[in-house]
């Protein structure tokens, strides 16, 4: 029998590439555990976006110059690996965009003003990003349609069990659900949701901002509608985010944001929209972003994508098990085979900021607060958690470090 060797990663070797690790932080070296939030930059990147500001910079598609026409190839370059990336059928279904937050709001938005009304269901997740369920309550507010919720079970997965008696006897329209949640790492079968959606005559909206930097994606395995995902959570630099939509919807949508490149022809009487993906993207696109965010693609399908969801699994192993040390540490969430590099943990009488604020006296960087996702914080009846998050650049050592900091701050002040 074949024995295939498990993609691996040199994580000590890749960190040379972010010159971020080159300071220290309180006398410490930086342990970055926050890269849910934002994740850190390597140099090929932020070289290719000099390089562009350096020698290939001019508004993209207007210009009939040189300079304008290779400022323009850049930017769909950058458009064509992002499809790509996704496997996104075409890359004029590739709208680039601010961050995941206006990939969501322009679905939400542009599909849903015209698509729902009383009697239609528009339903999240109780794991969902404040991005993937605030721009749904409001268009269903707007509409008549009813928003709803699938709940989670005690371990943070959700209930697929509960999907027809949550809809009940109302017509499911949307289900929007991320892939990765960003609060307790729990991996959701997006697929099954897709097809349970449609066979209802519901698109699926797939919200893979925690998806897309860490494993492969593929929209058509997936079967999604609609996916967003931001580019500074993947290496690449803020100000930019991509929504894939199928054609066909995209072509049947108004536009979201309206004013200059977006249109076909401004008349007095009437103005009529550009082709996809100029329809909606109104004004000077994200160009230098752009170009960032290809250079931050290529950074990573070179490292590969299965080799970092390997190294993150490795690492959510190892810090499940070290926290099982900890009695006065409540960790919430799946176990580690169902749930990607972040991991939600409580001290027990020690508020998550204070633990959060004694390991930044130690070097290490968490997130503490209730991670834009307050429904969830409400099911696991906490105003907040601490979050350890981690990336191609985490070493077991900054586990250690944290597991020891969360250990000194329950002793100073739990
Ligand atoms: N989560 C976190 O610390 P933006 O801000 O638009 O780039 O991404 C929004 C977003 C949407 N969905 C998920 C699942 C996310 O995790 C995020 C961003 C950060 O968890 C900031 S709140």
């Amino acid at each position: 029998m074949a024995v295939t060797a498990k993609p691996t990663l040199d994580a000590d070797k890749l960190r040379a590439d972010f010159p971020i690790f080159d300071q220290s932080f309180h006398g410490k070296p930086l342990a970055f555990l926050d890269s849910a939030a934002s994740s850190q930059k390597p140099r090929q990147m932020l070289e290719a976006m000099t390089r562009f500001y350096e020698t290939s910079y001019a508004n993209v598609h207007r210009g009939v110059y040189q300079l304008a026409e290779r400022a323009t190839e850049a930017l769909e370059a950058a458009r064509e690996k992002s499809c790509r990336l996704i496997n996104a059928p075409e890359a004029r279904e590739v709208i680039f965009t601010r961050n995941a937050t206006e990939s969501l709001n322009l679905v939400a938005y542009a599909w849903g003003l015209t698509n729902l009304g009383p009697g239609d269901v528009v339903l999240v997740t109780e794991l969902e990003h404040h991005s993937n369920f605030v721009p749904w309550q409001y268009i269903a507010g707007r509409t008549g349609a009813s928003f709803r919720m699938l709940p989670l079970d005690a371990g943070g997965e959700l209930r697929l069990d509960e999907l027809e008696a949550v809809v009940g006897r109302g017509t499911a329209k949307v289900v929007a659900t991320n892939l990765v949640s960003n609060s307790l790492g729990t991996v959701n079968d997006v697929a099954r949701l897709a097809a349970w959606a449609h066979e209802r005559g519901a698109i699926m909206v797939c919200d893979a901002a925690q998806a897309v930097p860490h494993k492969r994606v593929d929209v058509l395995a997936l079967g999604c509608d609609f996916l967003a995902f931001s580019g500074h959570k993947l290496c690449g630099p803020s100000g930019i985010g991509v929504l894939w939509g199928r054609a066909e919807l995209l072509e049947a949508m108004e536009p979201f944001l309206l004013g200059g490149h977006m249109i076909k022809k401004v008349r007095l009487e009437e103005t009529t929209w550009g082709d996809l993906p100029h329809k909606f993207e109104a004004g000077t696109a994200p160009m230098a972003e752009a170009v960032g965010l290809g250079a931050a693609i290529d950074y990573l399908g070179e490292i590969g994508f299965e080799a970092i969801e390997q190294h993150e699994h490795e690492l959510v192993e190892y810090a499940l098990g070290r926290f099982s040390e900890l009695p006065s540490v409540t960790l919430y969430g799946p176990p580690a085979d169902r749930r990607a590099g972040i991991v939600s943990f409580n001290v027990d009488g020690v508020h998550p900021h204070d633990v959060a604020q004694i390991l930044d006296l130690e070097g290490v960087a968490i997130r503490a607060g209730h991670h834009c996702c307050q429904p969830l914080m409400t099911k696991l009846g906490v105003a907040a958690t601490n979050r350890a998050s981690f990336y191609l650049y985490t070493v077991p050592e900054e586990i250690d470090r944290l597991v020891e900091g969360v250990r000194k701050a329950k002793k100073l002040l739990g």
